[in-house]
């Protein structure tokens, strides 16, 4: 009989503990339950857009279950999950105003974005989980806030679900980045995408230029450099925005490119949040390669976070792309 080539997601978590000869199991027990829960939410997601086709009354389905805001639902699913882990001490999920403890024990924490870009679900765009995972700084217990706002460069694992053509699982340890991807005949997620690697140059910019008007003068001149007509530079490069931030990370994660979320006359800070947004891109581009900072240069990672919210502007992507974009402005100059 040929050897089995699939290799699941389970089993991959498994035998990466294997390497940890001090592991106890409670972070690979929390990876498993973050991925029983993305499959639920997967199920769900894909449903959406039958709601009206199936005559579903969008209230109420056809089993009279109240039929939740997709990202009300994702909420509850995730939280359901990390309840029960165990490993799970508390959460802060962007659709909730404080923390949640769920268990005195557990050693870690969570940060996450249920259903992040859930607007799009209308149009069926691409939409995603976004999560992050810390060791607690307090010792059994209720969580404290301590426990929550810890630099970046703390977290023990981060990853996102990308709910889109199809369904991938990508995360990291702080080792490697690996994808996974779910096969729904199986309703496993299988490693599909082994040890990631940002390509160190990329020809694709990724920024909302409606909001022109607002950005620093320095970030419009680097969007007009990546216009430009230079083919020795491979230019002009390719503009591409979903508005979906799981999305438009994946893609440029895969491709090579930057992703640029800037801070605004209307929004000193931006828009995407430190804990559960930029914080777990930014450790999976730093380990895949990339590099990801502030609009002063700082690396993301070393923020330290003073709200459950706060927000950053935020700037990622291939290294020498990085690089390029650095000279536009002196804040960036001494950016390492
Ligand atoms: P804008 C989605 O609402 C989101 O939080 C991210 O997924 C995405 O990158 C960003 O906001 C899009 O924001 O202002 O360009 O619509």
């Amino acid at each position: 009989m040929g050897s089995r080539k699939v290799v699941t997601l389970n089993e991959f978590i498994i035998q990466s503990q294997k390497g940890f000869p001090f592991a106890t199991g409670e972070l690979s027990g929390l990876l498993l339950d973050i991925c029983l829960a993305a499959k639920i939410v997967n199920r769900e997601v894909n449903k959406a857009g039958l709601v009206d086709i199936l005559g579903l009354t969008g209230d109420a389905n056809v089993h009279g279950e109240d039929v939740k805001k997709l990202d009300v639902f994702a909420h509850e699913v995730f939280i359901d999950a990390l309840s029960k882990s165990g490993a799970c001490g508390g959460i802060a999920s962007e659709e909730s105003e404080g923390f949640i403890s769920v268990n005195d024990a557990g050693k870690y924490v969570v940060c996450i974005d249920p259903l992040d870009g859930s607007s799009n679900i209308d149009v069926n765009v691409s939409i995603g989980t976004i999560f992050s995972i810390l060791r607690r700084k307090t010792e059994n217990g209720p969580c404290e806030m301590k426990d929550f706002l810890q630099k970046g460069c703390e977290q023990v694992a981060a990853g996102y679900v990308i709910y889109g053509s199809s369904t991938m699982l990508v995360y990291t340890t702080g080792v490697r980045v690996n994808g996974f991807t779910l096969d729904p005949s199986i309703g496993e997620f299988c490693l599909s995408h082994r040890d990631i690697k940002m390509p160190k140059q990329g020809k694709i910019y990724s920024i909302n230029e409606c909001y022109r008007s607002k950005f620093p003068s320095w970030v419009n001149d680097f969007v007009d450099y990546c216009k430009e007509d230079d083919p020795s530079t491979g230019r002009p490069f390719s503009s591409r925005y979903i508005g979906s931030m799981v999305a438009d990370f994946h893609r440029n994660l895969i491709k090579g490119g930057v992703f640029m979320y800037p801070d605004m006359t209307t929004h000193p800070n931006g828009k995407l949040r430190v804990l559960y947004e930029c914080n777990p891109m930014s450790f999976i581009i730093e380990i895949a390669g990339g590099q990801s900072l502030n609009h002063e240069g700082k690396r993301i990672l070393d923020i330290q976070p003073k709200k459950l919210h706060q927000r950053t502007p935020v700037f990622m992507g291939s290294l020498e792309l990085m690089d390029t974009m650095k000279t536009f402005t002196s804040q960036m100059v001494d950016a390492k």
